[in-house]
């Protein structure tokens, strides 16, 4: 079958804020074109063994050569805003000095093309392509690197901000931080826990900083924000050990980041945990005010939601490393291609608890599923999957803001399949099927099913 059909949400009104997101390295491949210098994606790829099938974004979805169809594709979407990222690399090659023209061009017509078609461009400065230079330089652990991002951020804005009004700093900065310099699964794949933890703060210091920059410019943002991935922490059970796994997890994943955003201060739990681990946040004089430099929306990366056990399954609550167990306990519900569990109910939960905690409004800047898709004997891809899998989360949102979430928009990830990093191009993600022969784009049931909703619900809204 097709899925289910689409239909009208009710609850999301005439102005929520319909997109779809993708980023620089996942599709644009062209990397040695225009001026464009390495970044740590390119030479990660290159790593025996650090990427599935030894793939690497070279040509990616070839979107840098395929753009204006591109285009074409998402406005056959329906949808009012795209979310893309601009390549560090292209506009600032090396990551210090002048901008290259003709890596802005790029950049200058994609958002005149969207323009053209009404469609909303939504910037994110940093989705994970760090030029190579600056982690030859000591990458996010050094502190110089939040000052570069600063500049890279007025330059692209200087270059972009006259037409561009909605700006994310950073895409999920734990991503970064934690797969990028302690489980080493991301470029630059280092292994150190107190690194990847002194990168968190200059990942948000690099934000706060890049921040003021757009504050200060003369066309100021309509809505800056910054994008964080989320989930929700729940406790296994009842125990004292379970409900502080279930804290930690959270105060790691989630309170160590919103806490200096929004309160300007890093929690102290987090941070004596961090003490027992031997490491000391690099925080200097002004770094929390900078951090917290006001934000107008919140952009949550939600995939799934997790159940978290003290004790491991023998019922000891101290690990082989002597620290606290923090385990995460299955649910047994239905998975992705990926091996997440799919718990809609946890985007609601989240949502909710992001008001009461923090208040700020929210977009979902991404969420979606991977699924083996197999493409029928005409060419059409009949992803039920992927399609009950949005219908239950855009439903979890309307849910959010019935119980009083300021919830604005929702970009669907993604556009259309992609480099799905440490994976590959085998795990695919997109609301349009590419194939990687050809570069053929084919939207999918789902992305048709996408398009419906989105006009069914707004002709609802609008009574
Ligand atoms: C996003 O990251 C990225 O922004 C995007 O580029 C990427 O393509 C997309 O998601 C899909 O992966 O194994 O159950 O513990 C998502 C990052 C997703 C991090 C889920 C942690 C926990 C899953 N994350 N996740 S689990």
């Amino acid at each position: 079958g097709t899925g289910p059909a689409a239909e009208p949400v009710a609850g999301l009104p005439a102005d929520f804020r319909w997109g779809v997101a993708t980023s620089s390295y996942q599709i644009e491949g062209a990397t040695g074109e225009d001026g464009r210098s390495p970044s740590i994606w390119d030479t990660f790829c290159r790593v025996p063994g650090a990427v599935a099938g030894g793939e690497n974004g070279d040509t990616a979805c070839d979107h840098y050569h395929r753009m204006p169809q591109d285009v074409e594709l998402i406005a056959s979407l329906g949808v009012d805003t795209y979310r893309f990222s601009l390549a560090w690399p292209r506009i600032q090659p090396g990551g210090s000095g002048k901008g290259n023209p003709r890596g802005i061009a790029f950049y200058d017509r994609l958002v005149d093309e969207l323009l053209e078609r009404g469609i909303t461009p939504w910037i994110t400065l940093y989705h994970w392509d760090l030029p190579q230079e600056l982690e030859d330089a000591g990458g996010w652990p050094a502190r110089d690197t939040a000052h570069r991002f600063a500049d890279y951020a007025e330059i692209a804005h200087d270059a972009l901000g006259d037409r561009v009004r909605h700006w994310t700093t950073l895409n999920e900065p734990w991503c970064s931080a934690v797969l990028g310099y302690d489980t080493g699964e991301h470029a630059p794949g280092r292994r150190d826990f107190g690194d990847s933890m002194r990168a968190v703060h200059h990942l948000l210091l690099g934000h706060g900083l890049a921040a003021q920059r757009l504050r200060a410019a003369g066309s100021a943002p309509e809505e800056l924000g910054i994008t964080l991935n989320l989930g929700t922490a729940t406790p296994a059970g009842d125990s004292e050990a379970d409900r502080a796994a279930a804290r930690r997890a959270d105060g790691m994943g989630t309170r160590l980041y919103l806490d200096p955003l929004v309160h300007g201060r890093y929690p102290q739990d987090v941070v004596e945990h961090l003490a027992e681990r031997g490491v000391t946040l690099p925080v200097e004089d002004g770094d929390l005010e900078t951090i917290s430099t006001p934000l107008d929306v919140l952009g949550v990366n939600y995939y799934t939601g997790h159940v978290f056990s003290g004790t491991t399954e023998d019922g000891a609550t101290t690990g082989e490393d002597g620290l606290p167990v923090t385990r995460v306990v299955p649910r047994g519900r239905p998975r992705t291609a990926m091996g997440w569990e799919i718990v809609p109910e946890c985007l609601t939960e989240l949502l909710v608890r992001l008001q009461k905690d923090y208040g700020l409004p929210t977009v979902i800047t991404e969420n979606g599923a991977a699924f083996d898709d197999t493409v029928a004997g005409d060419g059409a891809v009949h992803d039920a999957d992927r399609t009950a899998y949005f219908a239950d989360h855009i439903r979890a949102v309307a849910a959010a803001r019935a119980a009083g979430a300021d919830v604005r928009g929702y970009f669907a990830w993604s556009l259309m399949d992609n480099f799905e990093w440490a994976y590959g191009y085998d795990k695919r993600f997109g609301l349009v099927r590419v194939d990687y022969d050809t570069q053929r784009r084919t939207v999918k049931d789902s992305g048709l099913w996408y398009r419906d909703t989105i006009r069914l619900t707004r002709r609802a809204a609008a009574g």
